[in-house]
């Protein structure tokens, strides 16, 4: 028996890439499983087969080797903290206690807010739009509050190294999903955040995951506008 990772499609599903970032960049083995979501029961979380290895009925969810029997988490936070506690202290989270906490704030933030964000910047990994369109207020504030965040991360960390808090860490790989949606939709940023974001974008982990972003037909470049990338 092996760890089992149930996913969404690589393309569209910001919460499965997180948990799988976080599994590879702690060197954990798994399989994965991608289950199709446009199905009946979609947003509401009543998709038989999600269910079946879930009981809240949405993905990521992960099926851990354990002792005794299969452990079931069913968060994408909380399948990167079990990941955070299968490895050495400094590998997913920062080794020092104060980085580790704004760390964690970051990523809690990332977890649970940026919600107009997520409904007007959708993840879609193929796609490219030449020209970012208006947003509303709430997207306009919080598109400037990330600029924020990962600018001020960046400069006070610089000195340890290319991420957030330096090295790596499951910050990175909460707010992955949003440096693909900032390239989709073309949305200028700050030098420094621009950068980061693509530190993250030329990941090898996050290449692979994209290298899976096919449509269905198998074809990478599903998308009519511009993909740079793919085309
Ligand atoms: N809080 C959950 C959110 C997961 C989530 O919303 N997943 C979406 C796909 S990206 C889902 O499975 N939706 C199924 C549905 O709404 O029916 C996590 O962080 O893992």
């Amino acid at each position: 028996m092996s760890n089992v990772l149930f996913i969404g499609d690589k393309n569209y599903s910001s919460w499965s890439l997180r948990p799988w970032l976080v599994l590879r960049w702690a060197g954990i083995p798994f399989e994965e499983r991608v289950l199709r979501l446009d199905q009946p029961g979609y947003g509401r979380q009543e998709i038989a087969e999600v269910k079946a290895v879930a009981p809240n009925g949405t993905v990521p969810a992960l099926h851990a080797d354990g002792p005794m029997d299969r452990l079931v988490i069913w968060d994408s936070l909380a399948i990167a903290e079990w990941a955070a506690e299968q490895v050495a202290p400094g590998v997913l989270w920062p080794e020092d206690a104060a980085l580790r906490a704004q760390a964690r704030s970051a990523t809690c933030e990332m977890h649970s807010g940026f919600a107009a964000v997520r409904r007007d910047l959708s993840m879609n990994i193929r796609r490219r739009m030449e020209r970012a369109p208006e947003w509303p207020e709430d997207t306009r504030r919080q598109l400037a509050r990330l600029d924020a965040l990962w600018s001020d991360l960046r400069e006070r960390h610089a000195h340890l190294g290319p991420w957030l808090f330096g090295t790596r860490s499951i910050a990175d790989a909460f707010f992955a999903p949003v440096a693909t949606r900032l390239r989709t939709y073309a949305v200028e940023g700050s030098g420094i955040a621009t950068a980061y974001r693509d530190t993250v974008l030329a990941d090898a982990d996050f290449l692979a995951w994209q290298a899976g972003c096919v449509d269905d037909r198998g074809e990478a470049s599903g998308h009519p506008v511009v993909d740079g990338l793919y085309r």
